[in-house]
């Protein structure tokens, strides 16, 4: 079957979305650092539908690590399809906002040279937790990382996120140009002002003026970015083949649900994002906060416990009543009464309707993906809500036992007794722990709290915090994990 490409795509049935633009006219207004699926399920498509009115924003997709998505889509000329579905029906388009791909290991010196190029005026992030090279405890640089390392001594051959950052910033400066906005589109909280720090801190290594300069006159706004984006299986290539009639090497399948809110503080002209659904406001704070703690901690515990229980996606561990009420119970009683109000925000119907999109059949949003990098995830989705409980003193029964469901999962074996395949930029370290302690709560819990760079020094010396995760724990190593759901609902009765 042919390929999607800019000559085949007049082929494309009747009720696909296509660019309703000349890509031949579209400059590279963006470059955006982490070219995986989310990004071209979120950002891409609000930018994709502006690009009619204002051609100045098409995107220069940077991948930092692999080939494999500029190997899939340099043959479409940077097309690939979109298809939202909520188990009921298809939206399906094609996105033509990427006007070239490029593998950053690749040819490091040419990124930065594109970097410098003055028809960019944002650089934009997904690159992940890890991507930050930071301590997620403390969000203080990692200068011990490796790429860190090497950058603050070669800046011209950048390897992490901040080197190219950096790198860019440091050459329009010295070309006499404005800076261009840096704008991340993390899970993280204060996504852009963590970043902005970061940036600042690795500048110092390598030149204190530049620092300074980047301080006085880069722009680094916030924002909360909300898709669930799973990665794309083979079934979904064959679906989406069958829809098109064309082959997409990598497609997007994603849920019709998309949100995306930014701090509007801007060096200079952006997209008008907000005529493609995007909100611009003064404080993206407690959007973030709220999306972390509700959205990504729920699904992390359905991730872990659900995982543990067999579930092999979101939609299914949603499907077992006991742990789809436990998490329901954890929103609503543990998380949101540590929410800052928002303003006219109806935060019940907020929760309802997450739970509505962790059913979406059409999703299959693999609970191990979500378990991933969870040394990167736990402070932001789940620990920060527990320091606030705690210092309010109130309980923290199902938080407790999310934490102690990612602990059963990187001790390393299931409950069938297969291995779990531990992905995380801590994983040699926690293995070690966990192989050491052993499958003993009294003995694992303390050491997996040993780690500093998760849980701070603060929450390892809190006897109510220790207690509680101990004894969760040792309800799913002793009773199994369905039981320990089971009984913590009954309980809450
Ligand atoms: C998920 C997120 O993989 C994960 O950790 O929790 O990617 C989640 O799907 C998005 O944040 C939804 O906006």
């Amino acid at each position: 079957m042919d390929r999607l490409s800019s000559a085949t795509l007049h082929r494309l049935p009747a009720g696909i979305i296509k660019p309703d633009y000349d890509r031949a006219t579209i400059a590279t207004g963006i470059v955006h650092l982490g070219l995986g699926a989310f990004h071209r399920g979120h950002q891409a498509v609000y930018t994709d539908a502006l690009l009619k009115d204002d051609p100045r924003w098409g995107i220069l997709g940077v991948s930092l690590r692999s080939p494999d998505t500029r190997d899939a889509l340099q043959p479409q000329d940077g097309l690939y399809s979109v298809t939202a579905s909520d188990g009921n029906g298809h939206e399906r388009r094609v996105i033509g906002a990427l006007t070239s791909l490029t593998v950053a290991p690749e040819d490091p010196a040419g990124l930065l040279a594109r970097l410098a190029d003055p028809t960019v005026r944002i650089v934009s992030t997904t690159v992940t937790e890890k991507g930050y090279s930071h301590d997620p405890a403390t969000g203080a640089l990692r200068a011990d990382d490796p790429d860190i390392h090497h950058d603050s001594l070669d800046l011209t051959h950048p390897r992490s996120t901040l080197g190219v950052i950096v790198g860019g910033l440091r050459l329009r400066r010295q070309h006499g140009l404005a800076p261009y906005t840096v704008l991340a589109c993390d899970n993280l909280p204060a996504n852009g002002h963590t970043l902005r720090g970061l940036v600042i801190a690795f500048a110092e290594l390598i030149d204190r003026d530049l620092a300074k300069w980047i301080a006085d006159e880069v722009r680094f706004p916030s924002t909360m970015v909300d898709r669930i984006v799973p990665a794309t299986t083979d079934a979904d290539r064959a679906e989406v083949r069958a829809a098109l009639g064309l082959d997409d090497a990598w497609p997007i399948v994603t849920e019709p649900f998309s949100q995306w809110v930014i701090e509007d503080g801007f060096n200079g002209d952006r997209p008008a994002w907000d005529l493609s659904g995007a909100q611009f406001v003064r404080d993206v704070a407690p959007f973030e906060l709220m999306k972390l703690r509700l959205l990504n901690g729920a699904h992390s515990t359905l991730a872990y416990l659900g995982y543990l229980m067999g579930c092999p996606t979101v939609a299914a561990a949603m499907a077992e009543s006991d742990l789809a009420a436990l998490v329901e119970d954890m929103m609503r009683e543990e998380v949101t009464p540590t929410l800052p109000a928002l303003g006219g925000f109806d935060v019940t119907a907020y929760r309802a309707a997450l739970l509505q999109r962790f059913r979406n059949p059409a999703l299959k949003h693999k609970t191990s993906q979500i378990a991933m990098d969870g040394s990167q995830k736990l402070p932001q989705r789940l620990l920060g809500t527990i320091r606030d409980r705690l210092a309010q003193r109130l309980p923290i029964t199902r938080l407790a036992l999310a934490l102690a469901g990612w602990m059963r999962y990187v001790s390393g074996t299931d409950e069938q007794g297969r291995p779990i395949e531990l992905r995380d930029p801590l994983s040699t370290r926690l293995c070690a722990l966990a192989d050491e302690a052993g499958p003993i709560a009294s003995r694992l819990a303390p050491a997996l709290l040993s780690l500093t760079s998760i849980f701070g020094s603060d929450l390892p010396t809190d006897p109510r915090f220790t207690t509680a995760v101990e004894a969760a724990l040792n309800s799913l190593l002793t009773n199994g994990t369905a039981a320990t759901v089971t009984q913590a609902r009954r309980a809450a009765q």
